[in-house]
């Protein structure tokens, strides 16, 4: 184990002092005495990429998480000198690097605060064994500074005073602090005097952050190998941080079908096909709303990948057609290990193509899987890639599949210390040729990429839909992901909270994880709790592992049958809202879930919350998450809120309790908000959409709210086929005025909003469209609750 900062100057493992200095457009390099270069590229105003060699030489510049869509450019490059530094000037920051050492320090260039330093700053070792250095950076923490994100960490979402490890592992039943588990995000946000500022540290190789854990006051990051290379991400926003790392590494590169934001059903294994048909006419005829329905990897023959059990599933094109009759899909696992079986056609391809990977010295890659003993195909090879997405032609355009699960793509190997590939193991990394050392984080990614290929192209025209267990840094444009093999309790309830808040935090929105718990079994309190908490997470699917019971929401009696229900229900009535909240997260990289300190970074009350989080832009939930509970102490964000139930007020800026028995849980929506809804279908498109519902939450003063929708699947969306409202709500105190203004080409299938308004101060005497008095008649008023009107309204008054 090395220790991640040295307390003093040793050897030449420091960069010297600068003795020239070279500027090419926007990259600035900066060479020293003995021989380190530091290149500083400006991307844009915002942020800097900072790049180390120590030999003179840069390696071939090959990111898989850097996306080529990432905006780029910038207002303002200067670059000046002083006795002491060199001056890098843009809009938004002040770079300095020092002459002595390379050391820098950046400021916001705005209020000249100082953003973030260098302690020590880069420095090395050299690694004897492999070659290259170990590659290290310290920088001084701020006073009163927190740090946030890291992707799928098991901890608190304040991550001062830790230290964790990066290395894509295979964890079943992992719990709080387990350190490292299936995914590697090195990308965090640090937030100091109203501040933020973030970092991506774009490295596979197993890497490692210390925030005030070794040192009190010193953040340092780490690599076992490759280059130090990291981009530091200005907000002062912590919203804008995560959506320009977002930029960087992707947004998912389409909307997903507004299906896969349905409720989806999962075991490890429904078979056979008596049994997927059992549990899917349950959901219908309890009228449980559900999409997807998955098979797990018993479906296959003697888990071959790409074949079916002709026992189990005898005729799958013909079951997959019945449940598609019955609204559900079928989503299918596949595993990355190849059975070694001489008369299995996609080893053999595999093997005459020469693409499984290999040891050092020439041998195959040989693990232990659920297969038995199995080749790996190399899925850094490009054309490994491609072979791969093509495999899945018969699966989905023949049989009928609509997602796949990519699982144990850490890689897990069974059986062997480290539980993945050794290290010597060979990859072409796109022809950057390496070891597992530097391929490893990688490989779940480009698995999950491959297969995305696949079900892209064979699903054409209707969008893909792809899950994967394994990730690094930019996964989130091709896949979505849940969090592995959980548990059954009630802490890990927590911890399933603070996973989708921290992997939305960390650019990667469509999460969830296995509602109810993997390993264990749920009790029904414990199972409605969850299911409470898994309606607001972007991918909301239960699954368990066969040997724990059942888990199927009518597993607990009829009493959590129906809290399972009603959630599930609400669900399906805020799909709009969700899909409105994903548009956003696809198109501009906000995050679908905010932690409070990503929604209100100025309070510093939101600093250490955990449990609380934003859905949307509007909602804002609390799950329960202990037994026996009739309600909790939650902190309710500065402004007002409506109770989501009752409809009373709540000011924030305190602690309060809130009131939740079994059947409910705490969930507010801000004041202003106007939410869309659908009405409840027990699956997409079960119902042709025929009025659209608007909550609208009265509030004095002003507020924006969004719809989008398009035909819920397809590429006509990109073409302009989409329609987008913003509603500008203004209460006044005997008037509420709605301004719509609509974009895009999409018709949607309704003619009219109900409109639903909460909190309203008034009694209605007069409603007024677009300069038009509407007599109570023409919009079925309803008390002063609910009123039917057009579409196409502009302007709407509602007046006491
Ligand atoms: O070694 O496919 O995380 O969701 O059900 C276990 C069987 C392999 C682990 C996955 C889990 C899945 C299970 N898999």
């Amino acid at each position: 184990m090395i220790l991640n900062t040295e307390l003093e100057y040793k050897g030449n493992l420091f960069p010297s002092k600068i003795v020239s200095y070279e500027k090419n457009l926007n990259v600035l390099s900066f060479t020293t005495a003995n021989g380190a270069i530091l290149q500083v590229t400006v991307r844009r105003d915002s942020i800097l990429r900072f790049r180390f060699t120590t030999t003179g030489i840069f390696e071939n510049d090959f990111s898989y998480a850097i996306t080529k869509y990432a905006s780029r450019g910038y207002n303002l490059l200067e670059v000046s000198e002083n006795e002491d530094y060199y001056i890098i000037t843009t809009s938004k920051l002040i770079c300095n690097i020092s002459k002595l050492d390379l050391r820098t320090s950046i400021y916001d260039a705005k209020d000249k605060s100082l953003i973030c330093e260098d302690e020590l700053g880069f420095h090395w070792e050299e690694s004897y064994e492999h070659g290259g250095n170990v590659v290290k950076m310290s920088k001084t923490a701020q006073p009163g500074e927190s740090y946030y994100g890291l992707g799928d960490k098991p901890v608190d979402n304040n991550l001062k005073g830790k230290r964790f490890e990066n290395w894509v592992t295979d964890s079943y039943a992992y719990g709080r602090d387990t350190d490292p588990i299936y995914k590697t995000i090195p990308f965090y946000t640090a937030l100091h005097n109203k501040k933020s500022y973030g970092i991506f540290f774009d490295n596979t190789f197993r890497s490692f952050f210390d925030f005030c854990h070794e040192r009190r006051n010193i953040t340092s990051f780490w690599a076992q190998g490759g280059e130090m290379n990291y981009y530091f991400i200005y907000g002062p926003e912590m919203s804008d941080v995560v959506v320009n790392y977002t930029d960087l590494t992707g947004k998912p590169h389409e909307m997903p079908a507004l299906w896969t934001l349905g409720y989806h059903q999962c075991k490890w294994s429904y078979y056979p096909e008596s049994n997927v048909k059992e549990i899917t006419s349950k959901f219908r005829e309890l009228q449980i709303p559900c999409d997807a329905i998955y098979l797990d990897i018993d479906y296959m023959e003697g888990f071959r990948c790409f074949t079916w059990s002709e026992e189990y599933f005898p005729n799958p094109k013909r079951m997959v057609k019945e449940l598609a009759d019955d609204g559900f899909k079928t989503i299918v696992i596949i595993d990355p290990g190849i059975k070694i079986d001489m008369d299995y056609s996609v080893f053999k391809e595999g093997l005459d193509k020469d693409y499984f990977c290999k040891r050092a010295d020439g041998p195959y890659m040989k693990g232990k899987v659920w297969p038995g003993e199995c080749y790996f195909p190399d899925f850094t090879n490009p054309d490994v890639r491609e072979w791969w997405a093509n495999l899945f032609q018969e699966l989905v355009e023949d049989i009928g599949v609509k997602g796949v699960w990519n699982d144990m793509n850490e890689p897990a190997v069974m059986d062997v210390p480290g539980k993945t590939f050794p290290n010597d193991v060979r990859h072409d990394y796109d022809g950057n040729h390496c070891s597992h050392r530097k391929a490893h984080n990688v490989y779940g990614m480009q698995m999950a990429r491959a297969t995305y290929q696949g079900l892209k192209k064979f699903s054409y025209p209707k969008r893909p839909f792809v899950i994967t267990r394994a990730a690094y840094s930019g996964t989130q444009r091709y896949t979505s992901s849940w969090t592995g093999d959980n548990i059954a309790t009630w802490d890990h309830l927590t911890i399933a909270n603070l996973q989708a808040q921290r992997m939305c935090m960390s650019g990667f929105s469509f999460i969830g994880s296995d509602i109810g718990g993997f390993a264990e079994q749920p009790n029904g309190e414990l199972y409605a709790r969850w299911i409470q908490l898994g309606i607001f997470h972007p991918f909301c699917r239960t699954h368990s592992s066969g040997d724990h019971g059942d888990q199927e929401p009518w597993a607990f009696g009829t009493t959590i049958t129906d809290v399972v229900r009603k959630f599930i229900e609400i669900r399906y009535q805020l799909l709009p809202y969700l899909y409105t909240a994903f548009w956003r997260y696809a198109e501009e990289g906000i995050p679908i879930l905010k932690s409070l300190v990503l929604y209100d970074q100025a309070d510093p009350q939101t600093h250490y919350r955990n449990d609380e989080f934003i859905f949307g832009e509007k909602i804002l939930a609390c799950p329960i998450t202990g037994p026996n509970q009739k309600g909790r102490r939650m902190y309710i964000p500065l402004g007002k809120w409506y109770n989501f139930w009752s409809d009373e007020v709540v000011e924030g800026g305190t602690e309060q309790w809130v009131d939740a028995d079994l059947d409910f849980m705490p969930i507010f929506v801000k004041e202003g908000a106007i939410i869309p809804k659908y009405p409840i279908q027990q699956y997409v498109g079960e119902k042709t959409i025929d009025e659209l519902i608007l909550d609208v939450y009265y509030k004095e003063g002003k507020e924006t709210s969004e719809v989008y929708e398009d035909a819920t699947d397809g590429y006509d969306y990109i073409k302009g086929r989409y329609s987008l409202r913003t509603f500008k709500l203004n209460g006044k105190k005997k008037e509420l005025i709605i301004q719509q203004h609509k974009s895009g080409k999409f018709i949607t299938t309704y003619k009219t909003f109900k409109v639903s308004l909460h909190g309203l101060p008034f009694k209605i005497s007069k409603v007024e469209i677009d300069n038009v008095i509407i007599p109570f008649k023409d919009l079925k008023l309803n008390g002063d609750n609910t009123l039917v009107l057009t579409k196409e309204f502009t302007e709407l008054h509602i007046m006491a």
